[in-house]
């Protein structure tokens, strides 16, 4: 799958919810689930949402325990996967504390910047089984997970930059784009 990146209209959209209820929905959403995960691992990613791959439905997938094995240069030789985390229509009902974490994004390539977060999150969602669950987190899979669900509600981590240090980025990707 294509990913898309800053500044694609798509990826501004509020994702809508899925109908968890119906069999036909449940089977695209597991086919999605696939075709996410090929496109995240193969990416180098440790979080893909579905609006960045282009369809705005409430739907994530993260993996933080991927093990990666470089060689002397840095070049990733294998990645050995970890376990997957499945979000399907969640909702972050508690947030506590604040983080401060470097992100990155697959859809604002090569930019790696500070991000100012809450550290411990309450989420709930259904799960690839499609039962309902609820997780606390807290840590890095907490800025992950808050990262992921940002998608969902056509945010990017850019978007919480200082007001300076934002604009800065924004007209930097911008003008790269156009030479
Ligand atoms: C979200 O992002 C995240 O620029 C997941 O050239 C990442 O998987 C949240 C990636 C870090 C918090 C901290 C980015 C891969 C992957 C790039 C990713 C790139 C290659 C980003
Ligand atoms: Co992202």
């Amino acid at each position: 799958m294509e990913i898309l990146v800053f500044p694609n209209n798509i990826l501004r959209k509020i994702a809508e919810k899925w109908d968890i209820k119906s069999n036909t929905e449940r089977n695209r959403i597991s086919k999605l689930i696939e075709d996410m995960k090929l496109t995240m691992y193969g990416s180098n990613g440790i979080g893909l949402a579905a609006p960045q791959v282009g369809i705005s439905k409430r739907l994530f997938i993260i993996d933080v325990e991927q093990k990666v094995e470089k060689d002397e240069d840095g070049e990733v030789i294998s990645r050995i996967p970890g376990e997957l985390l499945v979000f399907i229509n969640s909702r972050i009902i508690h947030k506590e504390g604040m983080v401060i974490y470097e992100e990155g994004c697959l859809s604002v390539p090569g930019v790696y910047e500070e991000v100012k977060r809450a550290e411990i999150i309450t989420i709930e969602y259904y799960d690839e089984n499609f039962e309902k669950k609820q997780m606390t987190a807290e840590g890095f899979l907490s800025v992950v997970v808050q990262h992921e669900y940002d998608h969902t509600e056509g945010k990017l981590f850019i978007d919480r930059l200082p007001v300076v240090r934002r604009t800065l980025v924004k007209n930097r990707i911008l003008k790269g784009k156009n030479l």
